[in-house]
């Protein structure tokens, strides 16, 4: 009996595995395989064309290419470069409000921080909710900001840096030194005119430097407000409002795939505009939801509310990928006043 009992065992795994196997028929496992093949793909796709993205930036970017090392036998040179040229000044300051938050300043709050050595600190809204650790690098909350703005405010940034409630966009060179840091997510928290919340994640946004318009890139979309930076559900939206890959557009500095006419004139702000959108939360202001007139030129997230409904509050903040640990949260609890 001893020696049967083993047999006995491994007969009745193996009939209760036959009768759980013919669950998954072999047309399923294929197009199991087809999907993850796919996904596999579109991942490959995203990042040659990162690579190329980033191929491009280093060709053509001087600053890399003075200061990268890479192209300079140099290094020790370089290095002395960088270091502070006065020894007056022993702040350190942080890089981002991760960085801020690490240190155990966990209060959400503006913050002075100091993404290169070689520029100077500078205020940011840090967003230490909702897993903390956020720099904000846009926000609309009251309407009170113009962002009806030119290539050099949006370059540089502009608004209020000291209420909670206080509207401003960051700077295109800000953002994009941030961004030159590693791998960042972006989160975008977004509320109606009921109160109503919803928020998007991106992995991966990317930001080229001003000599490539400061062109964008972002990889996968997470969230409940619909994957509207990618353009909407058909690939026709896709085609025209895709913000992936696009170039920023100011007023005055028209990068759009609009050729008969500028994107940001018409839409009242700042973007990286396609032909032209199905994102803007760059644009004007309406105390209503619903809006109309002779343009969809309102704060515009096309997945939730349409072309046509202008949202009461949005707010996008970068975090190094690995900060993120739940993406469940409501984000920025501050309201429009
Ligand atoms: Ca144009």
């Amino acid at each position: 009996m001893s020696v049967m009992m083993p047999w006995l065992l491994l007969f009745l795994l193996l009939v209760s595995f036959s009768s759980a196997a013919p669950r998954f028929s072999e047309k399923d496992i294929c197009l199991l395989d087809n999907n993850k093949l796919k996904q596999r793909l579109k991942q490959l796709q995203d990042l040659l064309y990162l690579y190329e993205l980033q191929l491009k930036d280093i060709l053509e970017n001087t600053y890399h290419r003075t200061k990268s090392g890479l192209f300079s036998g140099n290094r020790s040179v370089q290095h002395e470069t960088l270091l502070p040229t006065t020894s007056g000044n022993l702040i350190v300051y942080d890089q981002d409000c991760s960085a801020v938050y690490n240190r155990k300043k966990t209060k959400t709050g503006y913050y002075r921080i100091r993404p290169r050595a070689d520029q100077e600190p500078f205020l940011v809204y840090c967003d230490m909710s909702d897993g903390g650790g956020w720099t904000v690098i846009q926000r609309r909350s009251n309407g009170k900001e113009n962002f009806n703005r030119k290539w050099d405010d949006y370059k540089l940034g502009f608004g209020k840096f000291q209420g909670k409630n206080d509207e401003y966009w960051l700077g295109n060179d800000h953002i994009h030194d941030l961004l030159a840091k590693g791998e960042t997510s972006l989160k975008i928290d977004l509320m109606d005119w009921h109160g109503e919340r919803r928020y998007a994640v991106y992995e991966n946004l990317q930001l080229a430097g001003e000599q490539d318009n400061y062109r964008l890139w972002f990889g996968t979309y997470s969230g409940n407000a619909g994957d509207a930076l990618s353009g909407g559900s058909s690939f026709e939206d896709q085609w025209s409002a895709s913000h992936r890959g696009m170039e920023f557009t100011t007023s005055d500095k028209d990068h759009d795939r609009f050729l008969a006419g500028n994107c940001a004139l018409e839409n009242k702000g700042g973007w990286w505009f396609n032909r032209c959108h199905a994102v803007n939360l760059n644009g004007r202001y309406y105390r209503t939801g619903r809006y109309n007139g002779s343009h969809d030129n309102g704060i515009v997230w096309s997945t939730w509310h349409g072309m046509w409904y202008s949202l009461k509050y949005s707010a996008m903040k970068i975090r190094a990928p690995f900060f993120v640990e739940s993406e469940s949260g409501d984000g920025e609890n501050s309201q429009g006043g």
